[in-house]
């Protein structure tokens, strides 16, 4: 069975998906598009692909099976709602949706439907470094895990990023790694800042330190930094009781000659997780084929936003502010992989 997915946004990451549902997956093809800009929508829309003029007819179109959200933060919890309305599998990109409240009436329909169909692209789950640390984590090699430290170091972005993105946009990644690698849930969060970078436009204090706390009293700082200019480096090292485990460098070989080694550094997040992107896909289309789902669920994506939003607050106060969750429902208590 092909199965026939319908993509809303397409973007720079739509594109991509389209792409790789197109080129790079089996089980799946590009079946209907859309986009706000229908100029955009309709390049991107390969023959026999039908450009479908807003969201609601792509959702409601028996052709199409499964839906992938990749549109605007702000727009996707209007989409989630309504594949959940139509009982149709949806694979949204981060965020879930961009308020807590908005994640809540997700939450509250899927739960209502009493079945999960919703995913949430964070795709670093389906990285192989991360995959790999999370297994000598739980296997207990390196003992109780104490502190993270990790590094989300982007080589520029464009002029209209500012810190709250910083903490929405990139360190939301850190944010839902920490949740899955520990298993547990952000209790707190504060942000410092020291000297701002000199690349930074006005107003936009980078590089931020983020600290999380964790439930367990797991510390996690996070570097996150807007100018790094020499690549997009992304870095994490858990230390435990008995030992610690790293993130290794990411792509390609290590060259020495004439007496020095290197190596290459990823240009982009494109570059550094085009593995993890496959693999979060293929795994979506492979359980929604058999009736299913995978992936980050509406809890992650949920939890994700809350403590985003709490980071928010942090970063305005200058405080250590509380992370306040909803009792997680019976639906999100059982996780499917990863
Ligand atoms: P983009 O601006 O390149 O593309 C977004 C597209 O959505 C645009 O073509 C825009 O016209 C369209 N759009 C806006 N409102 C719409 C609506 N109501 N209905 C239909 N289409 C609409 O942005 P992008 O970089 O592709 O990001 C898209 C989403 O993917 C964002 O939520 C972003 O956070 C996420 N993203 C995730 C990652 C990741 O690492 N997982 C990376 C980049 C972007
Ligand atoms: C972008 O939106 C992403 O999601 C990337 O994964 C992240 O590294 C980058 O900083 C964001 O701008």
């Amino acid at each position: 069975m092909t199965l026939e997915i319908g993509v809303i946004g397409t973007g720079m990451i739509g594109q991509d998906h389209i792409r790789r549902l197109t080129h790079v997956l089996s089980g799946a093809r590009v079946a209907a598009v859309t986009d706000v800009d229908l100029d955009r929508a309709r390049a991107a829309a390969a023959d026999g692909v039908t450009v479908h003029e807003t969201g609601a007819a792509l959702i409601a179109d028996p052709a199409v099976d499964a839906v992938v959200v990749t549109s605007w933060g702000p727009t996707h919890e209007e989409y989630v709602l309504a594949c959940i309305a139509a009982g149709k599998q949806v694979f949204c990109e981060k965020p879930l949706a961009t308020t807590r409240e908005a994640c809540d009436r997700v939450l509250d329909a899927e739960v209502a439907l009493g079945r999960r169909l919703v995913s949430v692209g964070f795709m670093r789950r389906y990285d192989a470094q991360y995959r790999a640390m999370k297994e000598v984590v739980t296997s207990g090699a390196i003992g109780a895990p104490l502190i993270m430290h990790a590094a989300h170091r982007n080589p520029s972005v464009p002029g209209f990023y500012t810190g709250e993105m910083m903490i929405n946009d990139s360190t939301v990644h850190d944010i839902d790694v920490a949740r899955w690698l520990f298993d547990d849930e952000v209790a707190a969060v504060t942000v410092v800042f020291g000297r701002t970078s000199s690349k930074a436009g006005p107003g936009f204090r980078d590089p931020m330190l983020v600290l999380l706390e964790m439930a367990s009293g797991v510390l996690v700082d996070v570097e996150a930094s807007a100018h790094a200019g020499f690549g997009y480096d992304i870095r994490g090292e858990v230390v435990g009781e008995d030992g610690t485990v790293e993130l290794s460098e990411a792509a390609g070989p290590v060259v020495k000659r004439a007496g020095r080694f290197g190596g290459r550094i990823p240009a982009d997040w494109r570059e550094r997780f085009v593995g993890a992107f496959d693999g979060e896909l293929q795994a979506w289309v492979d359980a929604v084929a058999a009736g299913g789902t995978t992936g980050p669920s509406a809890w992650d994506g949920y939890a994700a936003t809350v403590v985003c939003e709490t980071g928010l607050a942090a970063l305005r106060t200058g405080a250590r502010e509380a992370v306040s969750l909803r009792a997680r429902p019976d639906l999100y208590k059982e996780q499917p992989e990863p």
